[in-house]
C-alpha cells in the first residue's frame, strides 16, 4: 500500500509545532493539516491536540479521533464535535515511562530536599539536614490509572509507602488503594507527597484547593504536604496552592501544569522559592513512538476490528 488506498488522516492542533509529526505517516497514510473544504470525505481519522473548534464538525467519513495525549480533555472542549465518533487516547509504553521519571525525579527532590541544598549552595553554607527513608514517606497518587498505576510501581521499587485514589475500586498487592468521595478523606490524612495525575473532567476541575491542601498530613518527616501536580492545571487552584505555601498549609510543590499555559510571565508562582516549575513537559508526546502504533488502530479498524484505549466520553476520560 502507498498510502493512497487508505483514507487520510486530518493532522490539527493549537500550541504545538507539528513538523515531527508528519514523517512517521509517510507511505502509510496520506495527512491533510486542512480539510479540502467543509465536508471533506476523503478524512477517514483525525489526530489532534486542542483542534480549532469546528474543524471536525462536518466530516461525513470521520471514524475516529486520535488523541495526541492521554488526557482528552482538549479535544472534548470543541462543542462541535461530532457526538457519535469514538476517541482513542494515548495509553503508550514510552509516555508512560517519561511520567515515571517525572514524577520519580519530583519526588525524590522533595525527599531528598534538593530546594534546601539549592539555597545552601547559593551561599556556600555547608550543613547536613536529617534524612527520613523512603518506607517513611508516603506518596499519595490521585488518579490511579495507566500512569498512575505505572508510577506506582516504581515508587514502591524506590521504597516508598504508596497509595492511589481512584473513581471506582482498584486492587494493587503493594499499594493501598482508595476510591470515591467516602475514600479521599482517609487518602489524604496519610499522604505527605501528593502526586496528582487525574484527568480534568467536570467532577475533577478545582479539586486541588485550599481545603483539599489543608486535608493532608500535616506532621510528615519532609517538613509538611507536598503537592506534585502533572494531571491538568485546571485540576488546581493557584490562588490556594500560593496561600496553603504562605501560610505553612503545603510545604512545597513542583507543578508542571497550569490554570493558563504558557503560565503568566507576571505569576507569582514563577517566583515562589518553594514551586519548582516545568513547562507541561512531565511527559511529551513523542510522534516516533506515539503514530505508529495509532496507524495500526487505524489499520485494524478498517478491518473491523474495535477501537482500543477508547475514552468514555460519558465521564469525560
Ligand atoms: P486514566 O484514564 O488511565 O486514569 C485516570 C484515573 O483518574 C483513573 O484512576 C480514574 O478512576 C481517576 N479518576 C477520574 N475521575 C475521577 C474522579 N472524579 N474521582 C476519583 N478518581 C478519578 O488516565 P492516565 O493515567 O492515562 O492519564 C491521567 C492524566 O494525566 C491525563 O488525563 C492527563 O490529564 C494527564 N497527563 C499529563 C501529562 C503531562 O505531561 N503533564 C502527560 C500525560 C497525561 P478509575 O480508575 O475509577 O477510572
Ligand atoms: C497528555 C499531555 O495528556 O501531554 O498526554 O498532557
Amino acid at each position: 500500500m502507498t498510502g493512497k488506498e487508505n483514507g487520510r488522516v486530518l493532522l490539527t492542533a493549537t500550541g504545538m509545532d507539528l513538523d515531527d509529526w508528519l514523517p512517521p505517516f509517510a507511505g502509510r497514510r496520506d495527512v491533510v493539516l486542512e480539510p479540502d473544504g467543509n465536508a471533506d470525505p476523503s478524512i477517514a481519522y483525525a489526530v489532534v491536540w486542542k483542534q480549532p473548534p469546528g474543524i471536525l464538525a462536518d466530516l461525513p467519513n470521520l471514524k475516529a479521533v486520535f488523541s495526541i495525549g492521554a488526557g482528552v480533555d482538549h479535544v472534548l472542549a470543541d462543542d462541535t464535535l461530532p457526538g457519535d465518533v469514538p476517541i482513542v487516547r494515548v495509553v503508550n509504553e514510552n509516555l508512560t515511562q517519561h511520567m515515571c521519571e517525572y514524577v520519580a525525579w519530583r519526588v525524590l527532590d522533595h525527599h531528598r530536599r534538593g530546594q534546601t541544598y539549592r539555597e545552601q549552595q547559593q551561599s556556600r553554607h555547608w550543613r547536613g539536614h536529617a534524612q527520613p527513608t523512603s518506607d517513611e514517606v508516603t506518596v499519595g497518587i490521585m488518579g490511579f490509572g495507566a500512569l498512575g498505576n505505572a508510577v506506582a510501581d516504581n515508587l514502591v521499587g524506590l521504597g516508598f509507602s504508596v497509595q492511589g485514589w481512584s473513581r471506582s475500586k482498584r486492587d494493587h498487592v503493594r499499594v493501598i488503594c482508595h476510591n470515591g468521595v467516602d475514600g479521599l478523606d482517609p487518602f489524604l490524612t496519610a499522604t505527605d507527597i501528593l502526586v496528582v495525575l487525574l484527568p480534568l473532567t467536570d467532577q475533577t476541575a478545582g479539586i486541588i484547593d485550599y481545603q483539599l491542601m489543608g486535608k493532608m498530613k500535616p506532621d510528615g518527616p519532609l517538613g509538611g504536604p507536598v503537592l506534585i501536580n502533572a494531571g491538568r492545571g485546571g485540576l488546581q487552584t493557584e490562588a490556594d496552592i500560593l496561600r496553603a505555601l504562605d501560610d505553612g498549609t503545603l510545604h512545597e510543590a513542583s507543578l508542571d501544569v497550569f490554570e493558563t499555559e504558557p503560565l503568566p510571565a507576571e505569576s507569582p508562582l514563577w517566583r515562589h522559592p518553594r514551586v519548582f516549575i516545568t513547562p507541561h513537559a512531565a511527559a511529551e508526546s513523542d510522534p516516533r513512538h506515539l503514530v505508529p502504533p495509532m496507524l495500526d488502530q487505524m489499520d485494524a479498524h478498517d478491518r473491523g476490528e474495535p477501537l482500543k484505549n477508547l475514552a468514555d466520553r460519558k465521564a469525560g476520560y
